[in-house]
């Protein structure tokens, strides 16, 4: 009802920047807005296969019948480029004439002969090694190419365009700064002369914005502010009078996708920031974890639809939403989903926001402190994951989805990593169905409190797995007509935080798991068909194509930090006529939370982001004397500290990079403590 008489009002309004009249009658390049609009063939040419993100492609001679003969026809390592555990690898290759384009989580670029794997050109980023206002690890979620250029959005917060044939910089337009919160982890997209730009930083207090830059000149068109400023459209669910709107967060994660029939561009919104902290931010703030429509040639508002009221529990919108056609009770319907931290999908009508199957409004929990939100809204259907947590031993309380909390911590499923987190959802018009990757993990959230200081961490509280519980995952096949499950598998490890999968005509879901295993499914049943070890963790989504009538499914394998996979730098690509067998395996994630490892014995030193691996401890257990003083010193890249879990008796306070400082463990007990910027950092001290 409220959105109703917010869109009629707004339907005047303009929000952002008019574009320069006369954009030009003629398309700066048709052909890659033709493979854009249509079904994914040879050619894979943006992030999501096409306009419409559905990483569905037509090619089939790799089929049910036949995808156990697959085999690696190359395998190419990237020059050890974010091959170091500060980086994930998520990217998806993007394929183009029989040449293959793929980045890395340093922001580096590969062009690859697609046939053979032969490296073409490089292009080294050079970015700041000092950048420590990336939130999940160092990583790019892919390129976007046209006009003979490919695009990428980089950490240093700059979207940069490469010549196509050398890797040349074309052009580089600074859209923040990094100093400022800001990085770009998302991929772009390019449509019709304009490349659109999500940007990142929403545990750093910044104003979420889309930016439309002229792909030709770079140049900025205009931007999109996902946060409103006072008196704008929105801006009467932010307190009146205060500017905490202006560091709401509600960035953008992932790639937009386009309707060229409506004219619309799409992408979904993250956490409203303070991520934890709701006290000050009373109303519903628009536009966090929110999917959000656009006039794609000027970027005035068309609609939206909020997924989370008040969002104080990290509940992102952060996997790319999905274009779909349906029909419905007999009604042809313009679909738009989007699977949400939450482990529901979200399905809408893409020409106007409304629900395409029915979400309602239902009232929830009520915490006065954190000025929780009356209702929240729940889709009729199926949830991909767990929503409530089992009771867990320490904790005075443990609840379902959009439990409140305050100072005391209340264990919650899901948690703040999802549902699911930045993986994308392919959707198959063959078989009807979503493909929803999915972590079950607890955590118990806590709210702490911060003040914002420019380019400092503003989450305002802390969210960490309970030692000791489950984390595992879900690969769910929905229904888009009905939104309910049509194939589930419980999986080892936790999926959803990087990864993904891809669908073919073929009826093959190919996806990767963080144990380095890619696999292929039957998509129709789910039946597995064929799994081949890759040596690192396959935490990317795959890619099809084709080069002189050979079919090839591609994989970046290079670990995701945050889902614990092995790190690595390769790029696989399989057919039929392949002939590499399967690496030895990696070490798998952990499925329980906590520290893991052998319990060391005479040690003084713990080291932080130790062993290449920036989110550990190293030991991650010790055990001391009674009265020894262990020194905790940074040698990783990012600023860490060591604080006492659940007893908050100590803390090392946060150590930049190179930073070190003692503490010493008089009494006898066993102690846990965690990095309170990066809570899936577990130690263990044993004091005897
Ligand atoms: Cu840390």
């Amino acid at each position: 009802m409220r959105r109703d008489s917010r869109r009629t009002i707004l339907a005047t309004m303009i929000l952002g920047l008019l574009l320069p009249l006369a954009s030009p009658a003629a398309a700066a390049d048709p052909e890659i807005d033709r493979l854009l609009r249509g079904p994914v063939g040879k050619d894979w040419v943006t992030n999501g296969g096409n306009l419409t993100n559905q990483r569905y492609s037509t090619l089939a001679h790799i089929d049910t019948a036949n995808v156990k003969q697959l085999k690696g026809a190359w395998m190419t390592r990237l020059k050890a480029s974010g091959a170091a555990g500060k980086y994930s690898l998520e990217a998806s290759p993007l394929v183009k004439d029989g040449i293959m384009y793929v980045i890395t989580g340093n922001d580096d670029a590969f062009a690859l002969n697609a046939k053979t794997g032969e490296i073409l050109w490089e292009y080294w980023s050079g970015i700041d090694q000092k950048i420590s206002t990336a939130c999940c690890g160092w990583v790019n979620r892919g390129l976007a190419m046209g006009e003979g250029l490919l695009f990428l959005g980089q950490l240093d917060a700059n979207v940069v365009a490469l010549d196509m044939k050398t890797g040349k910089v074309a052009w580089k337009t600074p859209i923040e700064k990094w100093e400022n919160g800001y990085t770009i982890t998302s991929a772009p997209l390019y449509y019709d002369g304009i490349v659109y730009s999500g940007i990142a930083g929403g545990e750093f207090g910044v104003r979420g914005r889309l930016t439309a830059l002229n792909a030709k000149s770079g140049e900025i068109l205009w931007r999109w502010h996902t946060l409103p400023a006072p008196g704008e459209f929105g801006s009467e669910t932010w307190p009146p009078g205060t500017d905490h709107s202006k560091r709401g967060g509600a960035t953008i994660w992932n790639t937009p996708a386009l309707d060229p029939d409506l004219g619309l561009i799409y992408f979904a919104t993250g956490n409203c920031g303070p991520d934890y902290d709701g006290s000050m931010r009373e109303g519903d703030n628009l536009f966090c974890a929110s999917m959000i429509a656009l006039k794609a040639k000027t970027g005035e508002y068309a609609w939206h639809f909020q997924q989370v009221h008040h969002d104080i529990w990290d509940y992102d919108a952060a996997s790319p939403v999905v274009l779909f056609d349906t029909v419905i009770n007999g009604q042809p319907r313009k679909g738009i989903a989007e699977a949400g931290r939450t482990g529901w999908l979200y399905l809408l009508d893409r020409t106007n926001g409304k629900p395409l199957i029915g979400i309602e409004e239902r009232p929830v929990p009520q915490e006065p402190r954190q000025k929780t939100a009356r209702t929240q809204p729940y889709p009729i259907g199926d949830a991909t994951v767990p929503q409530c947590a089992d009771p867990v031993p320490g904790y005075e309380k443990a609840g379902c989805i959009f439990e409140p909390f305050w100072e005391t911590p209340v264990v919650l499923r899901p948690s703040g990593l999802g549902g699911t987190n930045w993986s994308p959802v392919p959707y198959s018009p063959a078989t009807g169905y979503f493909y929803v990757p999915g972590t079950v993990r607890s955590s118990a959230f806590a709210r702490t409190g911060d003040k914002y200081f420019l380019g400092q961490r503003y989450v305002g509280g802390t969210q960490a797995a309970p030692i000791g519980t489950e984390m595992s995952g879900r690969f769910t096949a929905m229904d888009a007509t009905t939104n309910k499950i049509a194939w589930q598998h419980k999986t080892p490890y936790r999926l959803g935080g990087g990864g993904g999968s891809t669908v073919t005509a073929g009826n093959l879901l190919f996806r990767g798991e963080p144990d380095g295993n890619v696999l292929a499914l039957d998509a129709k049943t789910g039946e597995e068909l064929w799994r081949f070890q890759t040596g690192f963790g396959a935490d990317a989504p795959p890619v099809v194509y084709e080069v002189d009538g050979e079919q090839f499914v591609a994989i970046a394998t290079g670990g995701n930090q945050l889902q614990g996979s092995a790190y690595g730098d390769a790029i696989w690509a399989f057919s039929l006529k392949g002939q590499l067998g399967p690496l030895w395996p990696p070490p798998p994630p952990s499925t329980v939370a906590g520290p893991t490892g052998p319990i060391a014995t005479g040690v003084d030193t713990i080291k932080m982001g130790g062993i290449n691996v920036e989110y550990s401890f190293v030991p991650g257990r010790v055990r001391i004397k009674a009265g020894t003083t262990l020194t905790f010193m940074n040698v990783g890249d990012l600023p860490h500290n060591a604080t006492a879990w659940q007893t908050r008796g100590w803390d090392t306070g946060v150590l930049p990079s190179g930073g070190k400082t003692s503490v010493t463990f008089d009494k006898p007990g066993v102690y846990y403590y965690i990095c309170t910027p990066h809570p899936w950092m577990y130690g263990q001290v044993i004091v005897e």
